[in-house]
């Protein structure tokens, strides 16, 4: 049975092509850089938004219209994981992710729904003996359900609690097993709506045992995917704990947390914490700790997460040069944790929203690394800050002086000539190399 019968294996056949079955910049194979793209930017498809989401939004229920619709309960699911390795076939996908609820019904109990995803990994496992496609991460998903209404790892009922430690503990099984790069862990409903009732301190020590207990478990089970969390600043909570890179860190090392995991940095997240997306990769590369990539972009017009697929190429060039600096994505990879709008139902945009988001990542990769060839951002910083290269720079720079010398250094400047910083010079520069890639 095909799924997609009418849409061919999507090639690369150059920029001018008009077919819209083609990458236009995704070459897998050419080199950038003295690599493969296909190597580089490990692309990964979102199993929950491309097989399962329906295009339901608060306002009315799903529009998509897909092959398997007609399926329920554990048929559908079967359904999807045929769909699914077709899909990744015929766009080239070298990874996918998922969480435990994408791929298999929940049961009434924990017990049953381990059942339910047994059956689905098993199959999964089956496929993937055939298929070229990795798992790049897998999660629980502990939001969705009802009994998640006060948080998973930070809620006020113990038991609760344990049932998450639970879905994570099947998490790392199944991780395992399919032999996954990273283990995620989005926050999900970690946070909190009103500090009137709320015990903050209690619920973030609570998480940080929850981590320590997953750490252990993974070693047990010898399981040595890269741990990654995920920032968000709030939806669904108003208060998300792991709000961005740079409170998260700070989580991390309060907790002695912070040698086991890397973080994955979602487009969409960072604009919703007022940042740019580039800034969340920045603070996580100075700190070595960019481990992933949840590639989308947000509406900026609304105040959401709208997961929209990647198509701004000025966000993915920077969002390259960020990983190219970095070295790359180690394990990681670019994962499109991006949905089709919810006008887009037809089974084809599927296909067409991902070669949208996996063209625009190739220009941005290409543009980041002739203008990492040429120096261009190297020269524009270290010019900027020259002054640190003087002898007082120097010492400011190592923590070698004190108030009283850098005092006798400025007490009796007067023209100190400060310069300008240029943006809109660089900004135009940037745009030359957008239209000369
Ligand atoms: C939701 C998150 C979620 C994580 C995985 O906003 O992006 O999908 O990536 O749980
Ligand atoms: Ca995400
Ligand atoms: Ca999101």
């Amino acid at each position: 049975m095909s799924y997609f019968k009418d849409i061919p294996k999507v090639t690369y056949e150059g920029r001018h092509a008009s077919n819209p079955y083609a990458f236009k910049f995704y070459n897998p194979e050419e080199q950038v850089g003295g690599q493969s793209m296909k190597d580089i930017l490990r692309f990964g498809i979102a199993y929950w938004h491309t097989f399962t989401g329906d295009g339901g939004d608060p306002f009315g229920s799903g529009t998509a219209q897909r092959p398997w619709d007609h399926l329920k309960g554990m048929d559908l699911a079967k359904a999807r994981v045929e769909a699914a390795f077709e899909f990744f076939e015929k766009i080239d996908a070298p990874f996918f992710c998922f969480h435990d609820v994408d791929v298999a019904p929940e049961g009434d109990t924990l017990r049953e729904s381990n059942k339910n995803l047994d059956v689905i990994v098993n199959m999964i496992k089956d496929y993937m003996k055939d298929s070229k496609t990795k798992l790049l991460w897998n999660t629980a998903n502990m939001f969705t359900n009802p009994r998640w209404t006060h948080g998973a790892g930070t809620s006020s009922h113990a038991d609760v609690y344990a049932y998450a430690a639970g879905k994570i503990k099947k998490g790392l099984e199944v991780g395992k097993e399919l032999g996954a790069e990273n283990y995620v862990f989005w926050g999900g409903r970690e946070g909190y709506e009103s500090l009137l009732n709320t015990d903050m301190k209690l619920e973030q020590q609570n998480l940080a045992n929850l981590y320590h207990m997953a750490i252990d478990y993974a070693k047990e089970l010898n399981f040595d995917a890269q741990f990654l969390i995920e920032p968000k600043p709030k939806e669904p909570t108003t208060h998300q704990y792991d709000f961005d890179v740079a409170t998260a860190t700070a989580f991390l090392h309060q907790y002695d947390l912070q040698d086991h995991f890397k973080f994955n940095i979602e487009a969409n997240h960072a604009t919703l914490a007022g940042h740019t997306f580039e800034h969340e990769l920045r603070v996580a590369r100075d700190s070595g700790m960019l481990g992933s990539v949840d590639a989308n972009q947000g509406d900026l017009l609304l105040g959401w997460d709208t997961d929209e697929f990647p198509t701004d190429l000025y966000a993915t060039t920077l969002a390259m040069y960020e990983i190219l600096k970095n070295g790359g994505l180690g394990r990681g990879g670019l994962n499109f944790d991006a949905k089709v709008r919810r006008g887009s139902f037809e089974t084809e945009d599927l296909f067409h929203a991902h070669i949208a988001g996996m063209d625009a990542f190739a220009v941005g990769l290409k543009v980041a690394q002739k203008m990492i060839d040429d120096n261009f951002f190297e020269t524009i910083v270290d010019q900027r800050y020259q002054t640190y290269q003087t002898e007082i720079g120097q010492k400011i720079i190592a923590g070698q002086t004190d108030l009283k010398e850098l005092e006798a250094h400025a007490i009796d400047l007067k023209d100190i000539d400060v310069r300008s910083g240029q943006v809109e010079k660089i900004k135009a520069r940037i745009n030359q190399y957008l239209l000369n890639i």
